[in-house]
């Protein structure tokens, strides 16, 4: 293996020479980045002391090269497609995977073929598709249909699937685990994050548990997932054959990783709920306005979870008040809030056009 130099200018060493003794590599890896990983945990502000909770942290993974987790996973799996030899690499995506694979793939000079439910993709997430040059297909259908013509499709051509099923993706996810404990200096109690196509909670624990063997860290944290209530078979026990959400992101309604989740979700002693619409856009506006953190209505969706078992913990009957206070506690921001403008402008469009004057300007700021 090469030594460590640092990837660009910035010193980021990128997820590939950073943990690459925790990853699959071999000598003949090529290793590219584009600077993922290595993103900002930062405190709260207003929620967590409102919560009674005074260590409550956001893992910025919007601030991944392409705006959300998927750059670290991605790095990995295209990597190794590299390595094989592969002249193109496929997804199927709710928008992120997609945005992802499409700027990986430039970088590595390969094609990018990708697969969308029609109609469901955030536009800046097609935008970064379409602007690194990926063949994209609009599927007439939802995810769960785009993820199982994918898979029929790599398994009749030679064209590595680079969805998380890949297992590359998974290893490179599992570094944000690591990241974190790194950062706090032990595991926290409590993990929240957003759930899907049941990936990104495998590869969590994936993390947690290979760094606590290797006595990086001294305990695990409980692992609590969430759901859109529309689009939540791993809460109901059963695929949902018509998921919907404002949550583009988690319009899942057969998870690919479902068994590795609930494994994930037992082991750790946690969680997976369901958070409704209405809790999802009330904490994406907490995020942005009471804490500056532009998260997509996904990542709020861990947020949401979190009010609502602060919530219920604060409920009379359950007698259960300190469910999080003095406790440890990280919400995984897993995409940047640029990636839905059109949910952005529908939340809260407050412009007021005014002709070019001081008085004007001052009118409708309120100041005159
Ligand atoms: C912002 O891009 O599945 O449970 O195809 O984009 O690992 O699926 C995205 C998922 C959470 C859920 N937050 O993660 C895709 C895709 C954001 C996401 C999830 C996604 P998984």
């Amino acid at each position: 293996m090469t030594s460590i130099t640092p990837a660009s200018s910035s010193g980021r060493l990128g997820v590939l020479r950073r943990y690459q003794r925790y990853l699959p590599l071999t000598d003949s890896t090529p290793l590219i980045t584009l600077g993922e990983g290595d993103t900002p945990l930062v405190r709260s502000r207003r929620l967590g002391p409102r919560l009674g909770c005074e260590e409550l942290y956001f893992k910025l993974e919007s601030c991944n090269p392409t705006g959300s987790f998927k750059d670290r996973g991605m790095v990995v799996a295209v990597a190794k497609a590299l390595e094989d030899g592969a002249k193109a690499v496929l997804c199927a995506s709710t928008g992120n995977t997609s945005a992802s694979a499409a700027a990986y793939a430039a970088h590595a000079g390969l094609q990018a073929y990708v697969l969308v439910p029609r109609g469901n993709v955030a536009q800046g997430k097609l935008a970064q598709a379409v602007a690194h040059g990926a063949r994209i297909v609009a599927v007439d259908g939802n995810f769960d249909d785009a993820l199982r013509l994918a898979r029929a499709i790599t398994d009749k051509h030679p064209i590595p699937l680079v969805n998380s099923l890949n297992p590359h993706r998974i290893e490179g996810q599992k570094t944000a685990a690591f990241e974190i404990v790194d950062a706090l200096g032990d595991a926290p109690d409590l993990l929240f994050i957003p759930v899907g196509n049941a990936g990104n909670i495998t590869a969590y624990w994936k993390g947690f548990v290979e760094y606590f063997q290797a006595e990086q860290a001294g305990r695990k944290p409980r692992l609590m997932g969430f759901q859109a209530a529309g689009a939540a078979p791993i809460v109901r026990g059963e695929p949902v054959a018509d998921p919907q959400t404002v949550a583009t992101a988690i319009r899942v309604g057969n998870p690919a990783s479902w068994a590795k989740a609930v494994a994930a979700r037992d082991e750790s002693g946690g969680r997976i709920d369901a958070v409704t619409d209405e809790q999802i856009l009330e904490a994406y506006r907490l995020l942005a306005q009471e804490e500056g953190v532009f998260a997509e209505p996904a990542s709020a969706a861990a947020v949401a979870g979190l009010l609502q078992v602060a919530a219920a913990g604060d409920a009379p009957s359950t007698g259960s008040g300190q469910a999080l206070r003095d406790k440890t506690i990280v919400c995984v921001i897993t995409g940047s809030g640029l990636k839905d403008p059109e949910t952005a402008m529908s939340v809260e469009a407050q412009v007021t056009d005014v002709p070019p004057t001081v008085e004007a300007v001052e009118e409708a700021l309120g100041l005159a």
